[in-house]
C-alpha cells in the first residue's frame, strides 16, 4: 500500500472541532476571525491581544518593506484599533481574530491608539509600531553619501 493513511488526521480534526468543545474544553478562546484572508507565506505576522486598557504588545516591531499582517483579539470588551499613519482601523469585537494588513513603507514609529470608548483609562489606551530597517542588519543610520 503506497497510499497515506488520512485518517488520523480525521479522526484528530473530529476530536478537537467536536468532542474538545463538548468537553468544555475549546483549544483556542478565539474562534472566528473577521476580516481579510488567513495568513499568507511572506507576511510578517503580529499577535496582538487588546484589553481595558492596553494592548498587548504595546510596542510591535515590523521590517520596513515586508507586508505585516496583524491579529487582533480583544479580550474583554468591543476596543478599537486605529493607526491613522497606516490607514488602519477597526472594531475590536471581543472574542473575534480582527485581521488588518498593511505595508510598512518607511521606518519609524508610528502611534496607534483605541477609538471606541471602552471607560475610564481609554485615552491611555495606545501603542507603537515601530518600523525598522529590512533585510541587512546594516546600522539603520548610516547614509552612504
Ligand atoms: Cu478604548
Amino acid at each position: 500500500m503506497s497510499r497515506r493513511p488520512y485518517m488520523p488526521r480525521i479522526a484528530g480534526a473530529i476530536l478537537s472541532v467536536i468532542v474538545l468543545p463538548a468537553l468544555g474544553c475549546r483549544p483556542e478562546p478565539s474562534q472566528e476571525v473577521e476580516g481579510t484572508r488567513a495568513p499568507e507565506s511572506g507576511e510578517q505576522l503580529v499577535h496582538m491581544t487588546a484589553k481595558r486598557f492596553e494592548y498587548s504588545p504595546a510596542e510591535v516591531h515590523v521590517k520596513r518593506g515586508v507586508p505585516v499582517l496583524l491579529e487582533i483579539t480583544s479580550l474583554d470588551h468591543v476596543h478599537g484599533f486605529a493607526a491613522p499613519d497606516f490607514d488602519l482601523r477597526s472594531d475590536l469585537p471581543p472574542g473575534v481574530i480582527t485581521r488588518l494588513r498593511f505595508l510598512p513603507e518607511r521606518t519609524g514609529r508610528f502611534g496607534f491608539h483605541c477609538d471606541v470608548f471602552c471607560g475610564s483609562g481609554h485615552e491611555d489606551m495606545t501603542g507603537e509600531i515601530v518600523v525598522d530597517e529590512g533585510s541587512t542588519s546594516a546600522s539603520p543610520e548610516a547614509p552612504s553619501r
